[in-house]
Order: C-alpha cells, then structure tokens, then sequence
C-alpha cells in the first residue's frame, strides 16, 4: 500500500500539503514540480489500495491520468480551487473542489481539518496573493501587523520559489521545500530557524530589485502588458513580480511576457483585483493556456498570435 501526496510547488500546494501532513503524519512519494508544471498526476502509477492525495492543481488538466488512476482502484483525495470541468463520480473518489475567486486549496484544507493549523494556511493565501481572504482568515489568530506581514511576506517567498522553467531555475526544488518545512507546526518558527527562509529572502530581494527596472510594452487605462527578457531571475520573479504590480494597480490588468528562445511568448495573466474575473477565459482561448479567474497563464504562444492576443487581452479587461 503506498501513498502518494501530488501537490502544486507553489505555496498554496506545498502549504495545503503541509496541513494534511501534520495532521495525518505518514510516508508517502511526493509528486511535484515548478508551479508551471500542473500536468503531475500522469507520474503516478498506483493500484488498488493505494492512496493518492492531490492539491492545488487544476483536475481538468489532470483528467485522464485521474481517470486511470479511478479505474486501477486507487483511493483519490481531491482538494482545489482550479477550473475543474465535470468532476467524475466514483466511489473512490473524495473531492472538494471550490473555484471561488477569494479562496485557495489551503483555505478549502484549513477547513477540512477545522483550523488547525491556520497560520499556514494564511501564510498560501497570501502567496496566492489572496490577501483580504488571509487577512480575514487570520482574523481569529489575534496577530499583530509585524506578524502579519511576517506571513505574508513568507507566502511571497514559498509561491516565489515556484516560479520557473525548469527546477535549474528554482533556489529549492519544490519537493526540497515541502520537507524543509515539515518539521515546522509553526511557521514563525521556521521563518527563525530554517536555513531555506534567509536564501528565499535575499534571492526575492534581489530578483525584485531587478524587475523594478521593467518597462511597460503597451497599456490602457485598465491594462499593462509587460516584456521581459528569458533569463534565470526573470523566470522566477515574474509571478510575484505580477502579484506586486495587481497590488499597485489594483483597478488594471496585468501580463507579462517572456520571449522565448523556440519563438513563442511564456504569459502570466493577473486580472484587476477589484475584479478578479476572466484572467483563465482570456488565456483559455489559445493552446497551451489554463489557470484560474484571478490569475492564469499560456505556456508557449506563437509569436505569430501575439498581437491577437494583445487585442484579446485588451478586450477582456476593457476600459
Ligand atoms: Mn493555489
């Protein structure tokens, strides 16, 4: 009997996966990758008996292998808050699945397990830049604003370490990450103690400084397109780097894009967040793009497309 815990590397993932764990310690193979990388559920070969845990990665995207994965016997627990499509009926499968724009898979795990361990999942809100829902959520834990921010900077930092193309790119492998924290019940802890959360610090801080420096591509009042160079610190701050401008801007549209060497554009879209709608139907219109109504993205898009899609985004979010 072999348990396999499939999470997102980003972290809501790695937070939602956290919470279970300490709840329900146990040894499992952990499947994981750069965020990017959602298609995860595929590594998975298991059989009867067998169970598989996923989180935070968009089930339609992951259909086919969930389907294998139902059909071999496999008990399949399903937590997350991506576009889902029909979700299947099988026995062995529990799902809970909530694509509330204001919610995270660490939230939606929070309340499974009755709050127990509510700082980290305050701590994935905020990295999921969902931040009046980790502030509301964080409510009950009576923090000052100096621990707060402490959360929500460490959010920044777990989803920050998930932004890549490949696990070259990343300061920790995602998997690296999730045991770094293991051991820590509480996250003011870790921040103090872990060796992982000094490196993440000074590599944001220094990958920001850098962004700093971007310019705008094209924009209306409601819109900004950014264009960035492939390079290492670029790949990785990119997703943050958009969180922080949908925080500036919080009435404007952002996305950001990152030339590639094959000819095609990389694109993380940030809807407004006094609107957070249409980010997943906008990148949905072209191959290789998905994600969620605040924040989706495309993989690879034809350099040819890029004006279509510079008009598709200025349509979504008209002014
Ligand atoms: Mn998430």
């Amino acid at each position: 009997m072999t348990y396999f815990d499939v999470f997102n590397g980003d972290a809501d993932g790695i937070c939602a996966l956290h919470q279970l764990r300490l709840a329900q310690p146990l040894q499992s193979t952990l499947i994981t990758g750069v965020k990017r990388d959602i298609s995860l559920l595929k590594q998975v070969s298991a059989q009867a008996g067998d169970t598989v845990t996923v989180l935070d990665i968009s089930l339609d995207k992951n259909r086919d292998a969930l389907m294998k994965t139902l059909e071999q016997g496999a008990q399949v627990h399903y937590v997350d808050h991506h576009f889902s499509g029909a979700i299947p009926t099988s026995p062995n499968l529990n799902a809970h699945i909530n694509t509330d724009a204001n919610t995270c898979t660490s939230l939606l795990v929070n309340d499974l397990l009755n709050g127990a361990y509510l700082p980290w999942a305050v701590t994935a809100a905020f990295g999921d830049n969902l931040f009046d829902a980790a502030e509301a959520a964080a409510q009950t834990l009576k923090l000052n604003s100096t621990q707060i921010e402490a959360l929500q900077h460490l959010g920044t930092l777990i989803n920050y370490n998930g932004y890549g193309t490949s696990l070259n790119d990343l300061y920790f492998p995602p998997s690296e990450l999730y045991q770094a924290i293991a051991p820590y019940e509480n996250p003011f802890d870790f921040i103090a103690q872990s060796p992982a959360y000094p490196t993440l610090d000074q590599g944001y801080a220094d990958d920001m400084k850098q962004a700093e420096n971007l310019e705008v591509y094209s924009q209306t009042l409601s819109s900004a397109v950014f264009m960035l160079p492939d390079e290492p610190w670029t790949r990785r701050v990119s997703g943050v780097y958009g969180n922080l401008l949908a925080r500036q801007h919080p009435n404007r549209a952002h996305a950001l894009l990152t030339i590639l060497a094959d000819d095609t554009y990389r694109i993380s879209v940030r809807a407004p967040l006094s609107h957070k709608t249409g980010a997943d139907e906008l990148c949905m219109q072209f191959p290789t793009g998905g994600g969620r109504k605040a924040a989706a993205g495309i993989n690879a898009l034809p350099s040819h497309q890029l004006n279509d899609f510079i008009q598709a985004f200025q349509q979504q979010y008209p002014s």
